[in-house]
Order: structure tokens, then C-alpha cells, then sequence
């Protein structure tokens, strides 16, 4: 995913593409942290060190641009070493954009961030990297943390530059769609909302390349290991015995013959529920089809899960589940 702040490089890309109605670019707006440089050191941050075994400092050594950079240290008890900061309440249906460059003292730390409650896991190398994602908004949120934590025993983890702003993303066709139980359906909010999942090798990930509307699209990928890619999203209610649901994706190969599945499936072993097998084809093809629920899995929570199985590359946009009986 490709990133634009307001002010130059859109509209370069706008005259680039030479066409007024290209899908418009996610459009970053002000940080909503401050001392995000943490060069007035923790001015603006608390943190857990005084109940946590570990330390928060700011050092020279802990920047990657200015004079200070942040040092989250963990020890061994408790989840992780954690630093946070409260920001302005948001609406629902918002995406905020994530941004902090990152290096490990030793590479290989689990470094945990959220905003708002939505978060998603990074690991650190030995050299400065930067994060950057979308977080997806789906509903009003008592909490209002923007948070950064340190999860690996015996670790030292870096931390510069971070900003959470509110961004403008696309619409496409699934989030147009009023009835559909998923969120972010369209990837225009990246992975905002969706798990990937792979026991082997696989990848997930949104481009513009993959998009069928909006801006942007998933790219699932699994390499020689074979196994399964997937990416999964929970309902928002219980279903019930006797509903049944149409789900639906757009889908195109790399190369077509590629074997996806579109299950709805409960969120531990053994795994059930009903599923809708296809092969790609290197063509957009809109998977469409209806499935019941059955008594077992009455008042159970179940999760869209889209998957892929056995090497190959597939493109993903446009999904949508909804209720249509009763
Ligand atoms: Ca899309």
C-alpha cells in the first residue's frame, strides 16, 4: 500500500494517471500525538514501568532522526512494557493511519500497537524500519489509547517518529453495500478489521494492483510449502439454526486455477461450517452463493474466513456476507 499526505505527490499522481476519476489515494491527516519524537522526552506519554518488571527510557542511543528516541526495556513478568498516549474520540466507520520506525536491540522482538483498541503485531530487526498501516474503526470506543508495548522477554526495543492520523480512504463496491455484515470489506483500510492467517509460508497483503473497486485490494500468496493463506473476520452477532447467508467475494488468479474458499466457519476446533469451494481463473470472477446454518452451530459466533490453498497468488476484493433469511 502506497501512502499520500495531503499537500504535493497526489496530485502528481492524479495527472500521472490521466484520468479525473482514478480511486483516490488514502488521504493522511493531522497526528494526533504529541511528542511523537519524544525529543521533550516523555512529555505527553505514560506508561506501565511502575507496576511492569522493565523500563521506558529516552536516550540518544533510541533515536533514529533528532537528538532522543524511546527504549522500551521488558523483564520477564507481565504481557509487555508499554507506553500510551490519549487522543480525541472517534466516530465509527473512521480509519486512522499508523506510522513509527522501529529497530530491536538484538532483532527478533515482538513489538504489540493499537490505537483505539484495534491493533496489530510487528517484529523488529536489527535495523530501523518503519511501520506503517491503516486501523479501521468499527464501532464508538470507550477507549481512546494510542499504544506501543515491548511483548518479548529480555528485549530491548526502539521507537521513533510515531503518528496516529485520522485518513480519508476510497469506498468500493462492499462498503457501499448496506447490508454487509463486514467491515472494511473492500481492503480500503488494508487489513484494518481481517486476521491473516498461514501455517506455512503464506502472505497477505492489499495493493492497488489488486483492486476490483476502490482503490485498493487483498493479495493473498503462498509459496513451495503449500498448507493454506487465509484471512478471516468474525460477524458481528451469534448466528442462529435455519439462517442463511449469501457471501460473496471478487477474485482473480495470477494465473488462474488457484483453489479459494469462502467459508463461515466457528473460531475454534473443529473448525466447522459451511463453505463455498471455487478455482480461479485469471479473471475478475464475482463468487457469489448461499449457505444455511445448521443446529450444531446455533448461537455461535462465527467468522468469514476466505482461503487459499496450495502455492499460487490470488486477488481478493469486495467481500460481503449478508443475512437473508430469515
Ligand atoms: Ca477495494
Amino acid at each position: 500500500m502506497v501512502f499520500h499526505r495531503k499537500g504535493g505527490g497526489w496530485l502528481a499522481l492524479v495527472l500521472a494517471a490521466g484520468c479525473g476519476e482514478e480511486p483516490q489515494a488514502p488521504q493522511i491527516g493531522t497526528n494526533q500525538v504529541t511528542n511523537g519524537s519524544f525529543e521533550l522526552k516523555l512529555s505527553g506519554w505514560w506508561s506501565n514501568a511502575d507496576v511492569e518488571d522493565g523500563t521506558v527510557e529516552v536516550l540518544p542511543e533510541a533515536a533514529d532522526t533528532g537528538a532522543l528516541g524511546l527504549a522500551l526495556t521488558k523483564g520477564t513478568g507481565g504481557w509487555g512494557i508499554v507506553v500510551g498516549q490519549d487522543t480525541a474520540p472517534h466516530t465509527a466507520g473512521q480509519t486512522y493511519h499508523v506510522h513509527a520506525r522501529i529497530r530491536g536491540k538484538a532483532g527478533g522482538e515482538r513489538v504489540s500497537i493499537s490505537f483505539h483498541g484495534q491493533g496489530f503485531e510487528v517484529e523488529a530487526g536489527k535495523q530501523w524500519r518503519t511501520v506503517e498501516r491503516l486501523v479501521y474503526l468499527p464501532g464508538d470506543s470507550k477507549d481512546f489509547s494510542a499504544m506501543i508495548a515491548n511483548t518479548t522477554d529480555h528485549s530491548t526495543v526502539y521507537v521513533d517518529d510515531v503518528a496516529f492520523a485520522p485518513t480519508q480512504v476510497a469506498q468500493g463496491e462492499a462498503d457501499k453495500h448496506r447490508d454487509n455484515l463486514m467491515h472494511n470489506g473492500s481492503f480500503e483500510s488494508g487489513l484494518g478489521m481481517w486476521s491473516f492467517w498461514s501455517g506455512s509460508d503464506g502472505q497477505g497483503s492489499t495493493s492497488f494492483d489488486a483492486r476490483h473497486s476502490g482503490y485498493a485490494g487483498l493479495v493473498l500468496s503462498l509459496g513451495g510449502e503449500g498448507g493454506g493463506a487465509s484471512v478471516k473476520q468474525a460477524l458481528p452477532e451469534p448466528v442462529r439454526a435455519g439462517e442463511v447467508y449469501r457471501v460473496e467475494a471478487r477474485v482473480r488468479g495470477a494465473l488462474g486455477g488457484e483453489t479459494v474458499s469462502l467459508c463461515l466457519q466457528i473460531n475454534e476446533e473443529p473448525w466447522d461450517g459451511p463453505c463455498l469451494p471455487f478455482t480461479a481463473t485469471s479473471k475478475w470472477t464475482h463468487v457469489s452463493g448461499k449457505v444455511a446454518i445448521e443446529e450444531p452451530l446455533d448461537d455461535q459466533r462465527l467468522g468469514l474466513v476466505l482461503s487459499l490453498f496450495g502455492e499460487g497468488t490470488v486477488q481478493v476484493d469486495d467481500v460481503i456476507v449478508v443475512r437473508v433469511n430469515p
